[in-house]
């Protein structure tokens, strides 16, 4: 049984389903509002998520599926435009609690400060849009819960490169075998394994169920609660939610 020196967790997808209710409508406000025609649907969007990071998603989308867009001649400056105006919409869906945690998170997150076991985010987008979430699902003061938020820009390659990872481990002074990682994308599950760490819990969702998961301790459909247990991806139920008498025998 190994120690546990931090529960890390990724943000979009894994503490809420934020990508295909928060990212996505939020891109398709800032399009609308810059004149442009591009709709991004559920579709769609699950083929864009092959590339991480708002900025370079929207760019992805111009040189593979939009071919006939004339980018601008400053295209960085035009993209980090529309990220922007993309941020102000999300952080707005949140104000507007569009987006819930996932089952079990809250009550893990709690389990977890309650028994003195540090907690980090390593996520590809942005501060501010982690500091929305945490606030209006948990509270003014959650994103204190939290020991180092790895986010965004702040490493020069996003996930599946293991360097947010990297920064937050090294940050906590750990290795990677003392810490878990709580992902829910093939993309994160390689950056944290990558990095080091062995115990990696996955929860799936609908973009990301059928990705490769074999680097993964274990791979269910969410953390669960006492009267909502989590289920494998052979349908079998587990008999007790995510906690950290599970995590330990990880
Ligand atoms: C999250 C992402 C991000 C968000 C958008 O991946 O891929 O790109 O969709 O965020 P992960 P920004 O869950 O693996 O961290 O627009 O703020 O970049
Ligand atoms: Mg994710």
């Amino acid at each position: 049984m190994a120690a546990i020196e931090a529960l890390i967790f990724d943000v979009d997808g894994t503490l809420a389903d934020t990508e295909r209710d928060g990212h996505r409508v939020a891109f398709n406000r800032a399009f609308a509002d810059a004149g442009l025609d591009w709709d991004w649907d559920v579709d769609l969007y699950g083929r864009l998520l092959a590339v991480t990071g708002g900025k370079e998603r929207i760019k992805f989308y111009l040189n593979e599926f939009n071919m006939a867009f004339e980018k601008p001649a400053d295209l960085d400056g035009f993209v980090a435009g529309l990220h922007a105006a993309k941020t102000a919409h999300y952080k707005q869906l949140m104000v507007e609690g569009r987006v819930p945690l996932r089952p079990g998170v809250e009550r893990l997150l709690r389990e977890a400060r309650d028994a003195g076991i540090p907690l980090a985010i390593a996520t590809t987008t942005t501060v501010d849009n982690v500091t929305s979430l945490l606030e209006n699902t948990l509270g003014a003061d959650a994103i204190d819960w939290f020991a180092e938020i790895g986010a965004g820009d702040i490493v020069p390659a996003k996930k599946p490169a293991p360097d947010i990872y990297d920064w937050v481990l090294q940050r906590m002074g750990l290795s990677g075998p003392l810490a878990i990682a709580f992902e829910d994308s093939g993309h994160g599950v390689s950056s944290a394994a990558d990095a080091g760490i062995e115990r990696i819990v996955v929860t799936t969702n609908d973009y990301t169920r059928d990705q490769d998961f074999s680097r993964a301790a274990l791979v269910l459909d969410q953390l669960g609660e006492d009267d909502r247990l989590p289920r494998t991806a052979d349908g079998s139920e587990l008999d007790r939610p995510v906690d950290l008498g599970l995590l330990r025998a990880l």
